[in-house]
């Protein structure tokens, strides 16, 4: 047993020797490193392997894999100290798509990182290097398979050496995570309890008055918020010098990792604006390439030419109406006899891992039956059939049994769905801010007037060609302000 440690832990610090695993040497003069001369990811990916080719063989894949099982224990944590990997980095590298942490964080965790950052940093950063353990064995696995078929067939196609190259930073920082790992020492460590107390009460000040009203419902904060409050609380920490911020061991770490992470920033924006190549693939579909921030926006102040509408007996019950609006004109879905009537947007939008975001001020009309009295925005299958697969619904109250509320549904998988229930909210009347957010992850957010309603525990289905159009309307109802942005 201690032979084995022992050569674990040799084996580790061999590690850090491999050319290409720069790990713990930040390199001299900013970010620059050899990798950054490559503009082709297949070049680099297979210079990237031979570089490493050690850990690219089955033997080398049994030791790594021995070498960092002390990672599983992070599952615990669910992952969100990774939040704490380059404070001055997390904004950019959620929103570059860094991070697979969820799309949101519990409030609980929030306050129990304001205890360990504070009073326990030794515990915040065995919590950290486990969580960058587990994720870097997991890339590292990933990474594995690729090198491996690309070994036996020659061959790496553009796709593989770009995963490839992803999936390297987290293994890349395995022996930057296990050296943090290795240095935590908690019975050492020495706090002024005065001193924690006073900055703990002035942490949680701060969430109160900057966070606590962007929790959901269900008690949690988004994560780009969680981010952002990091940053406050590790400024906070840095300027008291205490805690997190005054340990050593993470200072270290930090200033290692940072190096990596400003390094994966550069090459992602070296490499990810021209992997898109989308053709438009509906008939009056515009097609959405690069990387660029695509913004469709209509007011509806003009006619709707951007707008196919689908069902009813005729055309017009879709129309522009000047007696309502945020501000008017807005579009009308007239529910005259009875039929259910959409617009659909002409463009459609690649929503397969990127961030795609759709929002609309929404209102329900006054249609004959109480349970026709709602307001619709949709993510569609297609810009023709008004066929849905995200869709988040307004519900007036206008009788006992039925309360006002907002209902979330999306479709997962091959053909399952998912839905929030009937979600009671003060007021279903008026106008309603509506806005569905699907992550680049694929999970699907929905916020109502900007709180967050529901977070789907599934990512939602690519299929319909991962094109998807914007599609509001159902029965009587009134649409303003409709918004689509993406993001890579
Ligand atoms: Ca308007």
């Amino acid at each position: 047993m201690k032979n084995c440690v022992l050569f674990c832990f040799f084996m580790g610090v061999a590690f850090l020797n491999i050319p290409g695993v720069h790990a713990a040497t930040p390199v001299k003069g900013g970010s620059q490193d050899w990798t950054s001369a490559y503009t082709d990811p297949v070049d680099l990916a297979k210079e990237f392997i031979k570089r490493t080719s050690g850990f690219w063989t089955p033997a080398g894949y049994s030791t790594t894999v021995a070498v960092y099982t002390i990672g599983k224990s992070a599952a615990k944590y669910g992952g969100e100290y990774i939040l704490f990997e380059s404070p001055n980095l997390t904004v950019d590298l959620l929103k570059g798509g860094f991070y697979s942490v969820g799309a949101s964080v519990a409030e609980d965790f929030v306050l129990d990182v304001i205890e360990t950052a504070v009073r326990t940093p030794p515990k915040a950063c065995r919590n950290l290097s486990e969580t960058l353990i587990h994720k870097g064995l997991t890339n590292y696995q990933e990474a594995y398979k690729i090198a491996r078929k690309y070994q036996t067939t020659k061959n790496l196609t553009r796709k593989d050496a770009l995963t490839f190259l992803e999936n390297r930073w987290g293994f890349q920082k395995l022996s930057i995570a296990r050296t943090l790992y290795n240095e935590v020492r908690e019975k050492n460590y020495y706090i002024d309890e005065i001193v924690a107390k006073k900055a703990t009460s002035e942490l949680l000040n701060i969430f109160v008055e900057k966070y606590q009203d962007k929790l959901g419902i269900d008690k949690k904060l988004p994560i780009v918020d969680a981010a952002f409050f990091i940053k406050d609380l590790t400024e906070i920490l840095e300027r008291k010098q205490l805690g997190l911020m005054n340990y050593q061991p993470y200072q270290t770490f930090v200033k290692n990792i940072e190096v990596l992470d400003r390094l994966q920033i550069e090459e992602k924006q070296r490499f990810g604006g021209e992997v898109e190549t989308i053709t438009a693939s509906h008939e009056t579909g515009v097609a959405v390439t690069g990387s660029a921030l695509v913004s469709f926006s209509d007011d509806f102040s003009r006619d709707l030419s951007r707008w196919n509408i689908k069902g009813g007996p005729t055309q017009f019950d879709a129309r522009i109406t000047g007696s309502d609006g945020q501000p008017s004109p807005c579009l009308l879905i007239d529910d005259r006899l009875n039929y259910g009537c959409y617009a659909i947007s002409k463009n459609v939008f690649r929503y397969v891992e990127r961030m795609l975001e759709v929002s609309a001020d929404i209102r329900q009309g006054n249609a004959a039956f109480a349970d026709q009295r709602y307001a619709q925005l949709a993510i569609g299958k297609d810009n023709r059939t008004g066929d849905s697969f995200c869709q988040l619904l307004v519900k007036s109250g206008s009788e006992p049994n039925q309360p006002n509320s907002v209902y979330c549904n999306l479709q997962w998988g091959d053909g399952k769905e998912e839905n929030s229930g009937y979600i009671r909210i003060p007021n279903g009347d008026g106008w309603h801010n509506a806005q569905i957010k699907i992550e680049k992850n694929g999970i699907v957010v929905f916020y109502l007037d900007n709180k967050r309603v529901y977070t789907s525990s599934h990512t939602v289905t690519s299929a319909y060609e991962g094109q998807a159009s914007v599609v509001i309307g159902g029965r009587k109802s009134l649409y303003d302000n409709v918004k689509i942005e993406a993001s890579n």
